[in-house]
């Protein structure tokens, strides 16, 4: 079964030389030099018709050199067939400016993780190395769960498809880290939550290329989940910025960890895991390592009850694990630290277990949800919101495929999870398996600069060719409205 999302559409040839360079100039020059006497009078002619068409604002390289300026073009074109893209160039204060003031975050301060080493974290290697091979270790990374829009950016500004020059661009990406504007203040200092995001959408207004489409051409990449950057209608309510409240945001595409149902301008993109490698060869070792796992539990789960809400469901998971300790393995986050990442008893726990149990937590959705699939282990949802209806550029359209779904009344009234997955035949679970395992791909976040390579694509590859694609859409849709528009007129 070949899924849509990983068909060989992108190449990545070399990156072509900057268009604005007047190349052609600079040969001359260097003929110039051969031959310095007769040189010096075409020299001098030639800057005469320079002057000439300078003065006449006919662009140089078109004009005296259009079989070059076509040489170079072509390759571009072939390269970046949906188009390039152009990013701002913020002031600092609104994306590097925020990872240097990272003591001023949360209470906890584990965001100050997702700051270090370009958005990746410390190494973990050393930690891994006592549960996977040094070779495989290499690639993990104690990456914060909210560290997207760092990971984005640079590898934006490495990006083969990056313009220097907005009027060829066919997106306009907004550096803005809003996660970490947002985050120092969601706890405490409420006065000061909308300040960055203002001066943010009012520095874009000021932008030219911002009203060709009044942003709708326009996409940002923001760590933190919806609910974060959108405090309804109400400017009291007492959780997150009103980013997304503002006018200026309406038609901006967002890549966000945790979309809002209902708004097409939320993308869903997975969460951030541990593991950045540099090849395809790291994910096929890592693939294959995880595969051939002998794995001793049926099914686990990773997280905390929540001993202040009655009937709660993570305290109902966790109770039937620990009654279930011959097939489950628990790990209790109210008495571990679950939250870093490159913790090796999340990862043992996963890599032992054919399934993990994926709740809803404060929200929807959890980065558990791929540290449990990276391992090769089988998720179990409970809500749709947890992935169906987040990740459609990166998951199989089939659920069962990769999953299993339960019913939380079902649950609630008692029923044995263990029965449930006791259901699956070792050939189901093994088909399974081999799906979660086959779209690793997607939801990994490699190395800047590199990527996978030869048709394989990384959540980076396939966010910007998905919002390329739409914006690429958008425009068609713009001139067929004008079209329709004007046969209509002609019609009445
Ligand atoms: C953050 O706080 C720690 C401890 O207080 C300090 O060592 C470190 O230099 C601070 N970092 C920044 C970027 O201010
Ligand atoms: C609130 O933010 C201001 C400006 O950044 C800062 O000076 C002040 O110390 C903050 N107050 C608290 C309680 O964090
Ligand atoms: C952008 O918005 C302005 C004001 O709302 C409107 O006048 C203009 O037509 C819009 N432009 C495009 C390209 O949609
Ligand atoms: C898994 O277990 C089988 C039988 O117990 C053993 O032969 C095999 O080597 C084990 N595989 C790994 C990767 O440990
Ligand atoms: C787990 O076992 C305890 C003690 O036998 C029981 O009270 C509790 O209801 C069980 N939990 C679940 C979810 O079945
Ligand atoms: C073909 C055509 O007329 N396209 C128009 C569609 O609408 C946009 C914006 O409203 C115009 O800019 C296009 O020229």
């Amino acid at each position: 079964m070949v899924l849509p999302h990983l068909s060989p559409t992108h190449q990545t040839p070399p990156k072509p030389q900057n268009p604005n360079l007047p190349k052609p100039f600079n040969s001359i020059q260097s003929h110039c030099s051969l031959h310095p006497r007769l040189w010096l009078l075409i020299t001098i002619l030639s800057v005469q018709i320079l002057i000439l068409f300078v003065t006449r604002t006919v662009p140089l390289p078109t004009a005296l050199f259009p079989s070059t300026k076509t040489k170079i073009k072509t390759p571009v074109a072939a390269a970046c067939p949906l188009g390039r893209i152009y990013v701002y160039d913020l002031p600092p204060s609104y994306n590097k400016g925020l990872v240097d003031t990272c003591n001023d975050s949360d209470p906890w301060h584990w965001r100050c993780g997702a700051v270090s080493n370009d958005g990746f974290g410390p190494s973990a290697a050393t930690e891994l190395n006592e549960i996977v091979p040094e070779k495989l270790a290499r690639s993990w990374y104690s990456t914060n769960q909210f560290a997207s829009e760092i990971l984005f950016h640079n590898r934006l500004l490495n990006y083969e498809c990056r313009t220097l020059d907005p009027e060829s661009a066919a997106a306009f990406y907004i550096p803005f880290y809003a996660g970490l504007a947002v985050g120092k203040y969601l706890w405490a200092n409420h006065t000061m939550r909308d300040r960055d995001c203002e001066m943010v959408t009012r520095w874009v207004q000021k932008q030219p290329f911002w009203w060709r489409s009044n942003g709708s051409d326009h996409f940002i990449t923001l760590g933190r989940i919806a609910w974060d950057f959108r405090r309804l209608d109400d400017p009291t309510y007492d959780w997150g910025s009103s980013l997304l409240n503002m006018p200026a945001m309406r038609h901006v595409t967002r890549l966000i960890v945790e979309r809002a149902p209902r708004d097409d301008y939320d993308i869903g993109i997975p969460y951030p895991t541990g593991f950045h490698p540099s090849s395809i060869s790291d994910v096929e070792n890592w693939q294959g390592f995880v595969r051939i796992r002998n794995r001793t539990s049926l099914f686990s789960f990773v997280g905390a009850a929540r001993r202040d809400v009655d009937n709660d469901f993570r305290g109902v998971l966790l109770s039937q694990c620990k009654n279930e300790s011959g097939s489950c393995r628990a790990v209790d986050c109210a008495k571990t630290e679950c939250t870093t990442n490159g913790k090796t008893s999340n990862l043992a726990t996963f890599l032992d277990s054919d399934f993990c149990l994926q709740p809803k937590g404060d929200s929807y959705t959890r980065r558990s949800v791929f540290d449990c699939m990276l391992a090769g282990s089988i998720p179990v949802f409970f809500w749709f919101r947890t992935a169906y209806t987040q990740y459609d550029w990166f998951l199989p359209r089939e659920p069962e495929s990769y999953s299993v779904y339960i019913d939380p009344r079902d649950v609630m009234n008692g029923r044995s999870i263990r029965t449930i997955l006791e259901g699956y035949s070792r050939e189901d679970v093994r088909k399974m398996r081999e799906k979660v395992i086959e779209i690793i791909p997607n939801f990994v976040y490699t190395k800047p600069g590199k990527g996978l390579r030869n048709g394989n694509r990384d959540v980076f590859n396939i966010a910007v060719d998905g919002v390329l694609n739409r914006f690429k859409k958008q425009r068609e849709r713009r001139s067929g409205n004008g079209t329709k528009t004007h046969m209509e007129k002609a019609n009445s």
